[in-house]
Order: C-alpha cells, then sequence, then structure tokens
C-alpha cells in the first residue's frame, strides 16, 4: 500500500520530489491492513458455511447459481444527461429543462422502490455497481435515477451490513451523468418518526454532499408543516425540490369526499406557494387509475403550466401502465418505472411497457432487464413471489401501500395464516376507518398495519374497539400517533376514539419537530470516536443519529467480519462450497484468492475449524456452532 500511495501522489508523478516529501505527505503511511480484512472476511464466511446467513432469510429458497451477465459498456464518459443540467443551471433552471422538454420523461425506480417492494430493500450495493455503468451510457436520457432513501437506509446497514452513505459514493463516481434521487420522510427524514429540526437539516447537507440530486419530500399524513420543514431542509442543501403529495381515496368517485380534488389541488398550492421545483403525485398503493389520474394530473397541470408534474404509482392492481399513460396524456411530465424484470405486482409499473407506448423514448431495456432478471434469482430467499403469485385489484379496498402489502402478505403465509391475507386486509381497512380514514404509507400505514393486527390477534371487530377503547391495551404506535408524534392527519384525529385511548396522556402540539430539542452533533461525534476510533466521518454521524442502535450493531459486526460488502451476493448469503475458488476485490488492486478448503468436526467448546487456502496459504478460523 504505500508504494501504491506514493505512485498515485500527484508531487510524486510531478517528479517535484526532495526529502520533505515524505514528511509532507503523512497520508502516505495510511496502509489499511489487508491481512486483518482478509482475516475477518474468512471469520465471516466460516460463520456462514457452519451457522448460516447473519441476515435472516425469510424463505427457503437459496440464491440461483446463475450468475449474472454486465452488459457491455462503451469505453469513455458516459454521454451527457439531465444531470449535466442541473450542474449547469441549479435547481431552477433544471426544473425548467424538464418543463420544456418535448415528450415523456422516466425516473427508474429499480435501484430502490422496486426492491424494496419486491425484494424486501435488500439489493446489495455490490449488484447495483455491476450495472450503474451501463445504466449511465444508455439511459442517460432518464430524469433520474432512486437509488437511496425510504427503507434503503435502515436496511442497507441493519441487514447488509454495509454502509448506505458508501453506496450513495461509489453509484455517484460510476454514474456522472443521471441526477439520482432519493425518498425523503419530510421531518421523519429516512426514519419512522420526527428527527429534530437541525437532524432533517444536516442529513440533507452532507446527502447532497455525497452526490444526492432530487430530494423527493413526503409526509405520511400530508401534513403541511412537515412537508414544509422537509422542503426547506432539502432546498437549504442546495437540492432540488421535489413535494410529493401523497394519494389515497379516489378523486373520480363522488363518494368519496374526504381526499378530494379540491383536497389534493388546495395543498399544491401550498408546495407550490412554498417554492417546490417540482410536484410529486406519490401513489404508493397504486390506488390512482387511469380516470382518476387524468382528472388528478389535468387539473394540476391547468393550475400549475411551469412546474414540472411527477406521477408514481405501483402496479399492485395491475393497471399502472394503463394509469401512467392517462397521466402522461394529461400532462405530466415525469412518471416512475421499474425496469421490466423488477417491475408489476407491488412494484412499478414496466418500463419496456412504457417505452414500447411512448414516441421518443430510450429502447435499450432488453439487455438491463436480463441483468436484473438474473440479479433477482440471487435475492430468491427474499423473493415476494415466493408466496405471492400476482397482484390484486382489492388494493382499491384496502389501499396498503406496495411494500406493506408485500410484507403483511408474507408474514400471513409465514404465520402460516396464508388463507387468512384476506382477513388481515379486511382489518386493515377496518382499523383505517377506526383511525379516522388517514393518508397511509410510512409510517402512519405501520400505525394501521399494527391496529389491524392488533384486531385480528384478539379477534375484535371495529364496533368492538370503539366500544372498550378505553380499556384495550392498544399498540404503542396508536398510542403515539393518537398523542401527535406524527403530526395532525386531515380532517384532525378521530373522536371520540382518541380522547378514550388517551385519557390524560400528554398531547403533542402542531409540528412535533419544533418542540424536539437540537442534536448536538458535536457530542455524538465525540461519543461515537470514543466508542469507536477516529475513523468515524460525518457520514457516520449521520448514520447515527437517524439509527443510534443500528448504527453501533452495524459497526460491531464490521469490526468482526470486516468488509463484507466485498462478498458477492452468493457468497454474503450462502457462503461458499467446500472446494469452490473465488475472488474477493476489497479494493482496486487488492484482491484475494479464496478457496474453502474443509469444515472440521465439533470440539469441545462447540467450536468447528473451518479451513481455506488464501492467496495460496493455509488459513483457518474456529467458528462457534451455534445451529
Ligand atoms: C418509504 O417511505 O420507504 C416508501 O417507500 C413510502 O412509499
Ligand atoms: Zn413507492
Amino acid at each position: 500500500p504505500f508504494l501504491q500511495n506514493v505512485l498515485s501522489n500527484n508531487q510524486f508523478l510531478n517528479g517535484t520530489v526532495d526529502t520533505q516529501f515524505i514528511d509532507e505527505n503523512p497520508d502516505l503511511f495510511n496502509l489499511k491492513p489487508v491481512q486483518n480484512r482478509a482475516q475477518k472476511l474468512l471469520h465471516y464466511l466460516g460463520h456462514v458455511m457452519v451457522n448460516g446467513p447473519t441476515t435472516p432469510i425469510p424463505v427457503k429458497a437459496k440464491p440461483s447459481p446463475i450468475d449474472p451477465v454486465i452488459p457491455p459498456v462503451p469505453l469513455g464518459e458516459p454521454p451527457v444527461g439531465f444531470r449535466d443540467v442541473l450542474l449547469r443551471e441549479g435547481p431552477d433552471g433544471f426544473a425548467k429543462a424538464v418543463r420544456a422538454h418535448q415528450g415523456l420523461l422516466l425516473m427508474d425506480t429499480t435501484f430502490r422502490d422496486a426492491h424494496q417492494s419486491l425484494l424486501a430493500t435488500r439489493v446489495r450495493t455490490h449488484d447495483l455497481k455491476r450495472i450503474a455503468p451501463f445504466v449511465a451510457h444508455s439511459f442517460n436520457n432518464l430524469f433520474s435515477v432512486e437509488n437511496w432513501g425510504g427503507a434503503t437506509f435502515d436496511v442497507a446497514m441493519r441487514f447488509l451490513c454495509e454502509c448506505p452513505w458508501k453506496r450513495l459514493q461509489e453509484l455517484r463516481a460510476l454514474m456522472p451523468n443521471v441526477p439520482f434521487q432519493m425518498l425523503l420522510r419530510g421531518a421523519n427524514a429516512v426514519g419512522y418518526t420526527n428527527y429534530p429540526d437541525n437532524a432533517v437539516f444536516k442529513f440533507c447537507e452532507v446527502a447532497k454532499e455525497n452526490g444526492m440530486d432530487i430530494f423527493r419530500v413526503f409526509d405520511s399524513l400530508n401534513y403541511l408543516p412537515n412537508m414544509l420543514l422537509g422542503m426547506e431542509a432539502a432546498g437549504a442543501a442546495g437540492g432540488v425540490v421535489e413535494a410529493a403529495i401523497s394519494y389515497t381515496g379516489d378523486v373520480s368517485d363522488p363518494t368519496r369526499q374526504k381526499y378530494s380534488l379540491d383536497y389534493y389541488l388546495k395543498l399544491a398550492d401550498e408546495l407550490v406557494k412554498a417554492g417546490t421545483h417540482i410536484l410529486c403525485i406519490k401513489d404508493m398503493a397504486g390506488l390512482l387509475k387511469p380516470d382518476s389520474g387524468r382528472l388528478l394530473v389535468g387539473a394540476l397541470r391547468d393550475r400549475f403550466p411551469n412546474v414540472p408534474i411527477h406521477v408514481h404509482t405501483h402496479d399492485t392492481a395491475g393497471a399502472g401502465v394503463a394509469a401512467m399513460l392517462a397521466c402522461a396524456e394529461a400532462g405530466a411530465d415525469i412518471v416512475d418505472v421499474a425496469v421490466d424484470s423488477m417491475a408489476g405486482m407491488t412494484s412499478q409499473p414496466s418500463m419496456g411497457a412504457i417505452v414500447r407506448s411512448m414516441p421518443g423514448l430510450t429502447d435499450k431495456v432488453f439487455d438491463y432487464s436480463e441483468y436484473w432478471e438474473v440479479t433477482r434469482g440471487l435475492y430468491a430467499p427474499f423473493d415476494c413471489t415466493a408466496t405471492m403469485k400476482s397482484g390484486n385489484a382489492d388494493v382499491y379496498e384496502n389501499e396498503i401501500p406496495g411494500g406493506q402489502y408485500t410484507n403483511l402478505h408474507f408474514q400471513a403465509h409465514s404465520m402460516g395464516l396464508g388463507n387468512k391475507f384476506k382477513e388481515v386486509k379486511k382489518a386493515y381497512a377496518e382499523a383505517n376507518k377506526l383511525l379516522g380514514d388517514l393518508i397511509k404509507v410510512t409510517p402512519s400505514s405501520k400505525i394501521v398495519g399494527d391496529l389491524a393486527q392488533f384486531m385480528v390477534q384478539n379477534s375484535l371487530t371495529r364496533a368492538e374497539v370503539e366500544e372498550r377503547a378505553d380499556e384495550l391495551s392498544f399498540p404503542l404506535s396508536v398510542v403515539e400517533f393518537l398523542q401527535g408524534h406524527i403530526g395532525i392527519p386531515h380532517g384532525g384525529f378521530p373522536e371520540p376514539f382518541r380522547s378514550k385511548v388517551l385519557k390524560s396522556l400528554p398531547r403533542v402540539e402542531g409540528r412535533p419537530g419544533a418542540s424536539l430539542p437540537p442534536m448536538d452533533f458535536q457530542v455524538l461525534e465525540k461519543q461515537l470516536r470514543d466508542a469507536h476510533g477516529d475513523e468515524i466521518t460525518p457520514e457516520d454521524v449521520m448514520s447515527a443519529a437517524m439509527y443510534p442502535k443500528v448504527f453501533q450493531e452495524f459497526k460491531e459486526f464490521t469490526r468482526t467480519f470486516g468488509p463484507v460488502d466485498c462478498l458477492d451476493t452468493r457468497l454474503f448469503l450462502d457462503g461458499p462450497k467446500i472446494a469452490e475458488e473465488f475472488e474477493v476485490e476489497l479494493e482496486r488492486g487488492k484482491t484475494l484468492h479464496i478457496k474453502a478448503l474443509a469444515l472440521g468436526d465439533l470440539n469441545k467448546a462447540g467450536q468447528r475449524e473451518v479451513f481455506f487456502e488464501l492467496n495460496g496459504q493455509l488459513r483457518s478460523v474456529l467458528v462457534k456452532d451455534t445451529v
């Protein structure tokens, strides 16, 4: 490493070297202990071989044995894309260029929402990185790639044992030309509950510095003060602000007036007044039928001729392609799609179908889809198709968001209640009514889900819950929601239900974040340095600010098992087979050659010795057998 550091030093390369050179460049001695990392990875692999995967595997299926083929990428820089416009013109100029663009633009959700909806958010940076250059070269005219935020931040650390910031940095380097988009849960940032305001601001700042461009900001209750806070934070960071109205109900149904066309238009007025660069309709459950889409987008188009309109949906009912085409006809500038093999069901509608239905759209979808079809096979242990065979138009009744629909379906099946899914969905609809007919998206969707589960477990009807509200012991999330911890729902809290549940419990007035004390990042950084050493980065500080416990466990895991993000997905999930030979690239130019040799017998201490060949030398690790 020393030699490598010297050889990449500009001063050395320029030849202007004298004896002070080494004194003045202490970073030359920044030598990462390769052997140490290798030994830790052997420990990880041995651990998986003895005890099975470290990440919880919901389905019995094994990762597919077929390796994905990475489609060829031309040499040189990728062609210019909308990010070049953004860097040149700034967010306002970018929004103008998007609005002026002739023809429909697409956001590709394959790197985020598609796998959040179909594969339990488990796609690893390793597999995203492999296809990123192809996307940069072949899909340079995408409006954006959605690749961050939502559940990915938490899952990256919690289950994939990788750093979410590193994902952003690495993808940015590979895709310099396409704007990146993230999902920001407004005042909840990338978490499940309100954070102090300064944490949301700092989070956006660090995200922007690491390469994020467009911030889709929503609030799970469409609570304006929460949305404005998120928009301000994204804007102050220099990001493109895409305020998202979460959509529920049916604007084309005159009997459903709580979320009427007028409600959405008034909310849009506020968001445009607050200066959003782009206006988004976020149809997280896929309730926007073609007619409703036409009506809503048409009305927004008339009202805001200069604001780009972006529509997001899920294909749960199967009407996603039709709805997005209707929205495009009505004047939407951008719609969301996922590559064909990662589309459909609770994910986004198919990119290929939309590309083939509209003139002038890029058509390199087949190679892209092929890559994902095979890569998806590696994630078979998480694939919703293990139990779910189709979407279902009953989503128009229960209004369950895409990712949650998949989760609830899976939970019902894994508890042996596969034939009870219909009841779970019915309970969800009833729980929603009990809570006053909410917008349902993270985290409000979880609150409705928790109440539904509580009703199923205790065999309670809606009438019984209402009747006995003052004596039942409700899930904490429900109580906190009623206390006002995530904001105020449209139309207010349900009464007398709320008062019966809360009795004398305190209530939060107004925006919850406004009454939280600011986070002290200096103190947090010091604590992290004390616990984990001096390698703590500003990004780590933000990870700990969002998820203190998850971050700590992630650091501890990495200390024991090394950079497991370098392993191929099959190795990461399932470990190697005996006699399997493989390579692990720790970083550019540092590749380990490993062969799994043998698994020893159980010793008296309940351990097994696992033997490897590492770069031609025999190594072994002792692993406690916990199976
Ligand atoms: C999230 O918040 O993660 C979502 O995808 C909401 O739709
Ligand atoms: Zn979504």
